[in-house]
């Protein structure tokens, strides 16, 4: 008998949990896959830890990937991965005062390593990034930081041969106190379908108001993972109809223009595939500039969709500034529903 690779990729799936029950699942099960920790204690190799305060006195939280039993873990240049052959899970953690490199710079070398990492693997298709950039609204001498770190990260996508514009990746990008910057990513073998809102203007075509170098995002992927099952990634989603930032200064109508803008982008997905997405049943992390306003946002949240939706139910509350100073709130989200892409 000659030894085959498997024909189809196995199953992805994620699980959103406490802390608690993540370290308890790790115990039981020797090949977990990895995580992303909100809130959680740096240190735990297979979770890199976002840098940031949970609000609502929430625990701190994890979304816990599970992928095929055969897990190999390896370093390529600052990222650190692990990949089982079709998935790959990653994390950059670049500090620049040790780097002593500018942000631009810096996320230049971030990505460049990024997709050295991919090629790597072979896991070559990002579905998903989470960028996560201390003092995002900050000066960097002229540029604020968010606009270097779009300059950097745009210039390396556009070297590496990567979608840089139409195809781009789901993605979200947010301002942490301190600490490095930070960047973790899941890749596949395939690419995955981007999605557009119908009331945005791209992010890849936003007008150079916005910044020399426009961000490097879709507003969604769909990708299909296995076992019948599609997950859709929504990236940052924002108060912003068109290019322009809607609301400034209003706390809840922020809010109820990010779900009108999450509810047309997952009107965007199930168009282009037979599984069925709902505003209600996603894991969304919900990004507040202001920790004081959380309890009004949860409130909100939680009148428009009901305290037993899921989304309410499993929301990550963040303290974390929004790529632009106007903005007071955010939500990214991602979920999984049986079905197909369309062709
Ligand atoms: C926006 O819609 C809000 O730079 O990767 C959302 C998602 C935002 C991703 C990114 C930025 C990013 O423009 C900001």
């Amino acid at each position: 008998m000659t030894a085959r690779l498997p024909l189809t990729a196995p199953p992805l799936r994620v699980q959103r949990l406490s802390l608690a029950q993540g370290l308890a699942l790790a115990a039981s099960s020797p090949s977990l896959f990895g995580a992303l920790g909100y809130g959680t204690p740096d240190g735990l190799a297979w979770m890199p830890t976002v840098n940031a305060r949970v609000l609502t006195g929430g625990p701190p939280m994890a979304d816990v990937w599970h992928a095929s039993e055969h897990i190999e873990s390896g370093t390529t240049g600052a990222v650190r991965w692990r990949c089982d052959g079709h998935w790959m899970l990653g994390a950059i953690d670049l500090d620049e005062n040790v780097e002593r490199s500018g942000v631009a710079a810096l996320a230049e070398r971030a990505y460049r390593d990024l997709f050295a990492a991919l090629e790597a693997t072979g896991c070559t298709h990002l579905l998903r990034i989470w960028n996560y950039l201390p003092q995002i609204n900050g000066d960097g001498g002229g540029l604020e930081r968010y606009r270097q770190f779009n300059a950097g990260r745009q210039q390396a996508f556009v070297d590496a041969g990567q979608a840089a514009f139409d195809g781009a990746p789901a993605a979200c990008a947010l301002g942490i106190h301190q600490g490095a910057l930070s960047i973790r990513f899941l890749a596949g073998r395939t690419a995955p379908l981007a999605v557009e809102n119908p009331r945005q203007v791209s992010a890849y075509r936003y007008p150079a108001a916005y910044g020399p170098r426009a961000p490097t995002f879709s507003r969604a992927a769909l990708a299909e993972i296995g076992g019948g099952e599609v997950a859709l990634f929504i990236s940052g989603t924002a108060s912003i109809v068109g290019h322009q930032t809607v609301h400034v200064g209003e706390l809840l109508p922020q809010l109820e223009e990010t779900l009108r803008n999450l509810a047309a982008v997952i009107a965007a997905a199930n168009a282009r595939t037979s599984a069925v997405f709902d505003l209600a049943a996603l894991d969304c992390v919900v990004y507040v500039r202001h920790a004081a306003d959380a309890p009004r946002i949860r409130q909100a949240l939680e009148a428009a969709l009901g305290r037993a939706a899921h989304t309410v139910s499993h929301a990550v509350y963040l303290e974390a500034d929004i790529c632009r100073q106007d903005l007071l709130v955010e939500i990214e989200a991602h979920a999984v529903a049986p079905g197909a892409l369309r062709a």
